[in-house]
């Protein structure tokens, strides 16, 4: 157990590359895997490796967020463990977060409150496991100020994140955030080593950096562009990078290893989902020892039906994912997700989708690639992803990837 570490989740991000999934709710918010939300991931890697302190950072539309929170990742208080909510507050002005680092700033009081030797902060973007205490291991031994986990990415993936240079010893000795020309690893042209937007810091070098980034009017009050950049030219900070493909969970596949994928565009999201549906997925869902934890409702175990005894019309599900309380009735899935009490009527087709909680499906629709917000109800006959102009007069649609908001209406 880690009782001296605090952990420091930034789940304030807008997530505008979402959008639409984003409209009302915040990127860590967005449901993913069929009962999950993105941030389970990282709040379930750091409670299955230990850490029982943590604190979520919100700011962006979160109403969403902190309700899943305070319903699902309930831990017991008694022996001082939490997950907490910590809203945007003005805290200290009249401002809001300014950027990443700033929401750290309006909350130095929790740090030192909580008088911890180590803070984790790390984001709540990503799908990816990783016990956090072996990176607290390497951190503590080398007796680094900060630690930045770190993944190699192909090099043209590599302006969209902090790129490092590294020396044999882990050092970190450059550091740029989203250059315009990523510098290759060493003898790999094909990529570059990309921070993971995870750190863990001594506390007092966070706390210092902090208050100084604060006072620095022509910071972006950015970890990314602002502290880390700082603190990796800066002799007096010992800064090392962990290498995450180093990393391991009980009961991982060798495939698994090294597995961090971004969700953060409409294609990505999908890619992601589908990749869980393929008939050997990297990331295990199923694994015992990792269990990916969420908030769980009470409904019903999902149900197939149909009532033709020619079984010329079946109600069935195929490479798919398919949640609690779902009805197929007299309809087929293929290679997709359901989320909870989803209902599919007779003689409709769908594959290569994500359907969120609570979406109905008409008879006879046909759905074909495409994302469909919480609560939406497809009409009898309606056909989605066949017809790219029509789908993109009434829709988003993105890569190929059509979009279905909530509350759609369809004529
Ligand atoms: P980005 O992901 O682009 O790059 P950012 O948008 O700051 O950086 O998001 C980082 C985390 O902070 C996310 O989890 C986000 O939800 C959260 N966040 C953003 N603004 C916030 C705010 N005002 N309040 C609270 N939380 C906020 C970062 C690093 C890169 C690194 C990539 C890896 O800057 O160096 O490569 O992450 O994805």
């Amino acid at each position: 157990m880690n009782n001296d570490v605090l952990v420091m989740i930034l789940a304030g991000g807008e997530g505008s590359r979402l959008r639409p999934l984003t409209q009302e709710r915040a990127k860590p918010a967005v449901p993913f895997g069929g009962r999950y939300r993105i941030i389970d991931f990282a709040l379930s890697n750091f409670v299955n490796s230990g850490f029982f302190k943590i604190k979520v950072l919100t700011q962006y539309k979160s109403e969403s967020l902190t309700q899943h929170i305070s319903r699902g990742w309930r831990l017991s208080e008694m022996v001082g463990h939490f997950v907490e909510i910590v809203p945007a507050q003005q805290r200290t002005g009249p401002t809001w977060y300014l950027g990443s680092a700033d929401a750290i700033f309006q909350n130095l009081n929790l740090i030192e409150d909580e008088d911890p030797r180590d803070v984790c902060v790390f984001g709540a973007d990503h799908i990816y496991k990783m016990d956090v205490s072996q990176m607290l291991t390497f951190h503590r031994e080398r007796e680094a100020a900060l630690t930045v986990a770190a993944i190699p990415v192909p090099i043209e993936e590599g302006s969209n994140f902090g790129i490092i240079e590294v020396d044999e010893e882990s050092r970190m000795v450059g550091f740029e955030e989203k250059p315009k020309k990523p510098k290759p690893m060493p003898g790999d042209p094909t990529r570059c080593l990309a921070s993971m937007g995870n750190y863990i810091f001594q506390r007092e070098a966070l706390v210092e950096e902090i208050r100084v980034d604060a006072l620095d009017q022509k910071s972006a009050h950015d970890f990314g562009k602002s502290i880390i950049t700082k603190m990796a030219r800066e002799s007096r900070y010992s800064v090392y990078v962990y290498d995450f493909t180093h990393n391991h969970v009980p009961g991982q596949s060798e495939a698994e290893r090294g597995y961090w994928r971004d969700v953060g565009t409409l294609w990505s999201y999908w890619d992601a989902s589908m990749e869980l549906v393929s008939l050997t997925p990297k990331f295990d869902l199923y694994n015992k020892r990792w269990p990916i934890r969420s908030h769980h409702n009470h409904y019903p175990p999902a149900k197939f039906v149909h009532d033709d005894p020619t079984n010329a019309r079946v109600g069935a599900a195929i490479n798919s994912i398919v949640a609690e309380g779902v009805i197929v009735s007299g309809g087929i899935i293929r290679s997709s997700v359901l989320f909870p009490r989803v209902r599919v009527n007779s003689y409709s087709h769908i594959e290569q989708s994500v359907l969120f909680e609570d979406v109905t499906v008409g008879r006879r629709a046909r759905i074909r690639k495409a994302i469909i917000d919480k609560g939406v109800n497809i009409p009898p006959d309606t056909t989605i992803g066949y017809d790219p102009v029509h789908d993109a007069k009434r829709f988003t649609v993105s890569d190929g990837i059509v979009v279905i908001p909530k509350g759609a209406v369809f004529e």
